[in-house]
Formats: structure tokens, C-alpha cells, sequence
């Protein structure tokens, strides 16, 4: 029998981090602003209330190194193997829930206990015996997941955590744009109290030049049909998952785009990363193929097929249920040719959302 519980109470957090010997914090692979957030978030939680803690943040995404060096300077260590006391502490996955995209899955089996702080939608291969859990899909973040906790624990983070929560929100919320709610603001505001600061924040999300061009030629070449956006980010680019993600990000905010996906080849797998417009459901797009992620926000990968043909896959895939979702809202739409359907057999595997 799992032992999983609401975890919406500081109290029962620090009290299960207390029947261990001490606490690992893990986000996902390639951790983002928000999973380093709320690694941030948890360690202050951890921290505050007196109990050994260290963060296994594995390799960071592209331009995350700064943000995993912020997490260090709070004199937390951040290690890279396992703890030798690993049977006898818990640790807490934040910002996903599939044990395999955890950064270091093969510590799992070992650990004393899991935790679990995510705001996506469960999927297949959720972790399951979990200690203690909070998911909160209606949440923008898990940093805001983690200011909650820290808040009802009257417990202050320092000023670097505080400024990475708030990178997490900023980032999940495309800049307080989508799932945002009053407690996002209110959270926010207590990031802010603080000391986190946005000028700050701002510099976090600064493009390399590079970055801008290829993601720009992304959105040149989306095809439109249907309220729908498909493209290829064909440039060979270092952080290319992050780019894709940022194009889809960008086209779903244009007039008349109610859905956006944009695939790119990264080392021999094909990602594609899905946005939909409030109201429609990225992940129901593609959860038939074997995706994942969000209403706003999902992601799927696929081994042996080109990033044109994962698109060609999706669009034949999602034609008759996008039809369906979009044609309320869109009335004008520019026709491309559909091609044929691409016949290889592949399987999809599941990919959070960047
Ligand atoms: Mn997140």
C-alpha cells in the first residue's frame, strides 16, 4: 500500500524529513528554472527546520550552470554520487513525477524513502510508494508549490533561493502570462519580501544572439493549418530541446495560433515540444503517441524518425481531434499541402515539457 499524502502542510514536510538521517533534493534531467527553484524552495524548507540536506541536481539544462552555482553558494552541498547514509535518507524529486526523468533515477531503488513536489499531470511511470507527495497541476510552478511550504513554515529563504523561486515562476508562467492564479501573485509577493528582485530574474532569461536567429528561423518556417503551428528547428544548436521549446512558446502567443509544435533533432532522438491556448489540451494532443506534460504544455520525443517526420506523425495524428478543439476560435486560417503521412512504425516515448 502507497503511503501517499496531500502534502499542503509545511508540518508534514519537515516532520517526514525528520525520521530520516537527512534529505537529497533531485529535479529532473536537465533541470530548468523551475526545478532548481524548487530544489531551492525545499532546501530552504529543509535547512530552516534543522535537517542535513544536499541537492544531486545532475547536468543542468543550457545557461542553468549560474542558477545550480546560486544553489551552491548557500553552503549546500550539491553532489554528484550518492550519499553513503542514501538508505537512510529520503529524497525529493521536484518538478516531475516519472522516476525515470529524475536526474539520478538509478538512486531511487536505494533511498530511504521518496518524496514528490510537482505540478505536471501524472503520467505513465509515475514514482509510486511515495513518503509523502504534493502534485498540484493547477499550479503554475513548483517553486510556487515550494513558497507555499516555506511560507506556512514561517520559514525565510535567503535571497539567491528566493530569487530562484521566482525565476521558477517566472519561467513556467511564460512571464505571468499563462496558469497563473492569486496564489501565484501572492507567492510571488512573498518571494519578493524576501528579496528577490525581477531586475535580477530578468538576467536570467537573457538569449545568447544565436539562440534568438534560430529560434526566429523556427517561427519563419512554421507551417500554419488549422489554428495550428508545425515546424523543424533545423539548425544544429547547443540547447537546441530549450530553443524548440521557446519557438513553441512564442507562436502560441500570435494572433490566430491556438496550438504550437515544434520538433528538433537532439543527439539521434527527435522532441517535440506542444503548447496549446488555455481552454484546449496540449497533452491530450499527443498522449495517444505517448507524450506527456500539460494542458498548455507538453512534450514528446521519438527515436528512429527525422524531427519532419515526427511533425508529419503528429499533425496526421492530431488532425481530427485539433479540428474538433480549434474550430470554434479560428475562423481564417492559411492551408499548406498535408503530405503523406509517414509510414515507419515508432515508438513515442514520453518527454516532459522544457
Ligand atoms: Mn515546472
Amino acid at each position: 500500500m502507497s503511503k501517499i499524502k496531500d502534502g499542503q502542510s509545511a508540518q508534514d514536510w519537515i516532520s517526514m524529513m525528520k525520521s530520516y538521517e537527512g534529505a537529497v533534493l533531485m529535479g529532473h534531467q536537465l533541470p530548468d528554472h523551475d526545478a532548481v527553484g524548487g530544489m531551492a524552495g525545499m532546501a530552504a524548507l529543509a535547512r530552516g527546520a534543522g535537517i542535513p540536506v544536499s541537492i544531486a541536481p545532475g547536468l543542468p539544462a543550457e545557461g542553468l550552470q549560474s542558477a545550480i552555482d546560486s544553489l551552491a553558494a548557500e553552503e549546500i552541498p550539491i553532489i554528484s554520487s550518492p550519499p553513503e547514509n542514501l538508505a537512510h535518507c529520503v529524497i525529493i524529486v521536484a518538478d516531475t513525477q516519472r522516476s525515470t526523468f529524475a536526474a539520478y533515477p538509478e538512486w531511487l531503488p536505494n533511498a530511504g524513502g521518496i518524496a514528490v513536489i510537482d505540478h505536471h499531470l501524472a503520467g505513465q511511470g509515475s514514482i509510486e510508494d511515495r513518503v509523502l507527495s504534493w502534485i498540484d497541476p493547477a499550479s503554475s510552478s513548483t517553486s510556487e508549490l515550494a513558497a507555499c511550504l516555506l511560507y506556512d513554515a514561517g520559514i525565510n529563504p535567503t535571497i539567491k533561493q528566493a530569487d530562484l523561486m521566482l525565476a521558477g515562476i517566472t519561467l513556467d508562467t511564460h512571464r505571468f502570462l499563462v496558469r497563473v492564479s492569486e496564489r501565484t501573485f501572492r507567492q510571488a509577493a512573498h518571494l519578493c519580501g524576501w528579496g528577490a528582485r525581477v531586475e535580477r530574474i530578468r538576467t536570467f532569461f537573457e538569449d545568447r544572439i544565436e539562440s534568438f536567429i534560430a529560434r526566429s528561423q523556427a517561427i519563419h518556417n512554421a507551417k500554419i493549418e488549422d489554428g495550428m503551428a508545425f515546424s523543424v528547428l533545423s539548425v544544429d544548436i547547443e540547447g537546441i530541446r530549450v530553443i524548440a521549446a521557446q519557438a513553441a512558446d512564442d507562436l502560441i502567443f500570435l494572433q490566430g495560433i491556438q496550438g504550437a509544435f515544434v520538433a528538433c533533432a537532439d543527439r539521434g532522438t527527435t522532441a517535440v515540444s506542444v503548447r496549446a491556448r488555455e481552454g484546449l489540451s496540449a497533452v491530450q494532443w499527443v498522449s495517444s503517441l505517448g507524450g506527456g506534460g500539460s494542458h498548455v504544455s507538453a512534450g514528446i520525443q521519438f527515436e528512429g524518425i527525422t524531427p519532419c517526420q515526427a511533425i508529419e506523425r503528429i499533425r496526421e495524428a492530431v488532425k481530427e481531434t485539433v479540428k474538433e478543439s480549434v474550430k470554434e476560435s479560428v475562423k481564417d486560417s492559411v492551408k499548406e499541402p498535408v503530405k503523406e503521412p509517414v509510414k515507419e512504425s515508432v515508438k513515442g516515448s514520453v518527454k516532459e515539457p522544457v
